[in-house]
């Protein structure tokens, strides 16, 4: 007699959806960073070293599985290989389009002339002090980060509130790597990052109607979710220093001002802190600046988006398509 295997009925459906499962099983991932319900790292700041992890308190031990990337070895130079979570089988954005298409007013206002005007910015030596409400603060150069906290590369979608975007692969670490070796005292609640001000090295200084120097900030649970990186890399090499050179904040959920460049500092803090652009315009760049197509930007819809590269028009997702994992931090009031 022939054996047959049945298979339930949803057995087809699922192999058909491999690849979007390949990018983001949401249990997979949550897994991986040791979360086990909705609740995001909630008490569970942990210093891990290569083989265990502790808790804040000091005494529990978690289980290994806690180990960020369990599984997963992050490399220590560009290019580092690609988290196979973040690999989804979408078209990337043309590099060149955007190497000469960034919003960096350091340098100018003018998206295609910033990278011609960083030649005088100097991106080594970079100290980026962490401090503020920490057990350990520290200053690191940008330099040794990679071999800290190691390297990986993940694809992420990226949302200007200007209603433009791109896909690109970025190389770096989660946040939450270094604010865990920094350990937030118990009053923290927020992150504040600052950009460097150095007026002799980008011409955009000059221009004295922006309160420079750049800052952002991030709830504290947001700065510690594991899609918040650090990034030190785009396309496989060292951030060009349009892109933000040496070292920037990528949060894929955001409109792309949340994501700061040239970070020199980071800073926790009990309040929130100001940032640039809401201290200029509150009601058009409001601190917490999630994606959100239903809500548009005073002067212009939010509904859809443009491809930079090939002008393509898309629609836009709520948290620019990744809800799935960070709708939780925001509860419907
Ligand atoms: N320091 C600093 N960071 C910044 C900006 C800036 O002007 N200065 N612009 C923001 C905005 S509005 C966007 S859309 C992204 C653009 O990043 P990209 O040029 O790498 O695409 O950087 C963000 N980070
Ligand atoms: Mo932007």
């Amino acid at each position: 007699m022939a054996y047959v295997i049945k298979r339930p009925a949803w057995h087809l459906a699922e192999r058909l959806v491999t690849p979007e499962r390949a990018f983001l099983n949401r249990r997979e991932f949550l897994r991986q960073f040791g979360f086990t319900g909705a609740g995001v790292l909630a008490g569970a700041l942990v210093a891990c070293s290569r083989t265990s992890c502790v808790a804040a308190d000091g005494a529990t031990p978690l289980p290994t599985r806690a180990l960020p990337h369990a599984g997963f070895a992050p490399g220590k130079a560009h290019p580092a290989p690609r988290n196979p979570q973040f690999d989804p089988p979408w078209k990337l954005t043309d590099e060149k389009v955007a190497a000469t298409y960034n919003n960096f007013y350091e340098f100018t206002t003018a998206k295609d002339r910033v990278h011609r005007l960083v030649d005088k910015f100097q991106i080594a030596p970079w100290p980026v002090e962490i401090g503020g409400l920490v057990e350990k603060p520290m200053t690191v150069d940008a330099q040794e980060l990679a071999d800290l906290f190691g390297l990986e590369e993940r694809v992420y979608r990226f949302r200007c509130v200007e209603a433009w975007a791109m896909i690109v692969p970025w190389t770096g670490f989660p946040l939450a790597k270094l604010l865990e070796q920094a350990r937030p005292k118990p009053a923290a609640k927020f992150v504040r990052f600052v950009t460097f001000f150095r007026p002799q090295e980008a011409p955009g200084f000059a221009d004295d109607t922006y309160p420079w120097p750049y800052t952002e900030g991030l709830r504290l649970d947001e700065a510690l979710h594991p899609l918040t990186l650090l990034v030190t890399g785009i396309y496989g090499h060292a951030l060009p220093k349009q892109h933000g050179a040496p070292l920037r904040l990528i949060v894929p959920w955001k409109y792309g001002y949340k994501s700061i460049k040239s970070i020199v500092k980071i800073e926790l803090t009990a309040t929130q802190p100001a940032t640039l652009w809401e201290t200029l315009l509150p009601h058009e760049y409001p601190f917490e600046s999630n994606v959100d197509p239903a809500v548009p930007h005073p002067r212009w819809s939010q509904a859809t988006e443009r491809m930079i590269d090939t002008g393509e028009r898309v629609r836009t997702k709520p948290f620019n398509g990744y809800g799935e994992f960070v709708a939780q931090l925001y509860p419907k009031r």
